[in-house]
């Protein structure tokens, strides 16, 4: 390629990936009264810049190749710094390693720019091979914590073994998002441990930790569900009693696994909480995203508990790396109320929905539970259609 060349298809480059950031974003039609989807996802792989993946350098790059690619951009934890609506995103290289990115936008649904550099997670040893899907907790005691998985080798696996993997809790904090101060791993009498997040307020003077015990990497095994735990301490935190507080349920949309999403939201009524849960079809499994509410005073205590799930994938959503998967671990509850969803589509980008705490308590205090099996499912269809016959038959 001549300079000249080279010169015009780097502008061309940098042209492009401006069109894409400051693209409008449009909300769709109403899913039902309880929150609207948006037409764009609001980060993916394109997202990430130019910078991160081509070496400008006409001597030592003349075809203008991209020389460290990026496979995609998903399951994002999210936090509001000042006027900012900030993604901790998981990005993906081409390598299959992940690393975490801040993106921020001034609207919550379009605009999201990546800072110039990605985010250094100290690290703890050199083991560690893989991490992601953080939460971002903004704690009482005044730190933001990043909960993370923490995905290693594992050191027991026979020889020839090349895929079984380790999952521990990581944890950091941070005051900004770019300096980050590593922490222990969480201890917890589970084998594996992924999905933890932390309760964004003490409880009895002590850290309250959601836990997802497993004593496998993929399969929840005899464990599974997710848990709870009290930790003394961020510096070394350990949980030594831990309980299950949703569990997994046979023919249900968290029959083969589950997992706490981001830290819950406060409200007058109890803590929301977003979760996902797994079960198997013949095409594999498929991830839904949930909700349930626990009590003000015992965060682990479930209140309420909506049957069936709350978002599935839908359109391009089902389709990527890993099909018919929606995930999430981020969330923002404005002051007004507007709450904004984040959640990754089949491990390859983010979408945005929006909603109001008014209209998640709404739907979580009052739709009726899973009803368990076909008898009771009709039985409880039953009673809500012969309601809507009374209020017909009343109003007329
Ligand atoms: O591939 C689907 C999801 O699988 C894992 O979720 P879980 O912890 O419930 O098994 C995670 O790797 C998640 O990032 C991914 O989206």
């Amino acid at each position: 390629m001549k300079k000249n060349e080279f010169k015009e298809k780097l502008q061309q480059l940098h042209r492009s990936y401006e069109e894409l950031i400051c693209r409008a974003n449009r909300p769709l039609a109403d899913t039902g009264g309880l929150y609207r989807r948006y037409a764009n996802p609001v980060l993916t792989a394109e997202h990430a810049p130019p910078i991160w993946k081509y070496d400008f350098s006409y001597r030592d790059n003349p075809f203008l190749l991209q020389r460290l690619g990026v496979n995609a951009v998903f399951n994002s934890g999210a936090i509001k710094l000042g006027d900012r609506y900030c993604l901790m995103a998981r990005v993906e290289g081409w390598d299959r390693k992940s690393f975490f990115a801040v993106a921020e936008s001034s609207s919550g649904v379009e605009g999201f720019r990546f800072r110039d550099y990605p985010v250094v997670i100290p690290e703890l040893d050199a083991d560690e091979t893989n991490l992601y899907d953080m939460r971002l907790v903004r704690h009482e005691d005044g730190w933001i914590y990043g909960l993370f998985c923490v995905e290693s080798k594992d050191p027991d696996a026979p020889a020839g073994d090349t895929s079984s993997a380790v999952a521990q809790g990581g944890i950091a904090r941070t005051k900004d998002l770019q300096t980050w101060q590593r922490l222990r791993n969480l201890k917890t009498p589970s084998p594996q441990q992924r999905n933890h997040v932390l309760h964004p307020e003490f409880v009895n003077g002590k850290y309250v930790f959601y836990t997802r015990p497993q004593d496998d990497f993929i399969q929840a095994g005899s464990g599974g569900g997710i848990g709870w735990g009290l930790a003394q301490s961020m510096d070394a935190a350990e949980i030594t009693a831990e309980s299950i507080m949703d569990e997994r349920v046979y023919h249900t949309i968290k029959e083969v696994k589950n997992g706490q999403g981001p830290a819950p939201i406060k409200t007058a009524k109890g803590w929301l909480h977003l979760a996902h849960g797994v079960r198997g079809n013949a095409a594999g499994l498929r991830y839904v995203l949930y909700m349930f509410m626990t009590a003000l005073d015992e965060p682990w205590r479930v209140t309420h508990r909506p049957g069936g799930y709350f978002l599935a994938p839908e359109g391009e959503e089902r389709i990527g790396d890993v099909s018919d998967v929606v995930f999430s671990n981020g969330w923002i509850a404005d002051p007004d109320g507007t709450v904004y969803i984040y959640y990754g589509s089949s491990d390859t980008r983010l979408h945005a929905a929006v909603s109001t705490v008014e209209k998640l308590m709404d739907y979580t205090m009052h739709t009726p539970p899973d009803a368990g099996r076909t008898f009771t499912c009709v039985q409880q269809r039953i009673q809500l259609i012969q309601k809507n016959k009374d209020v017909v038959n009343a109003e007329d």
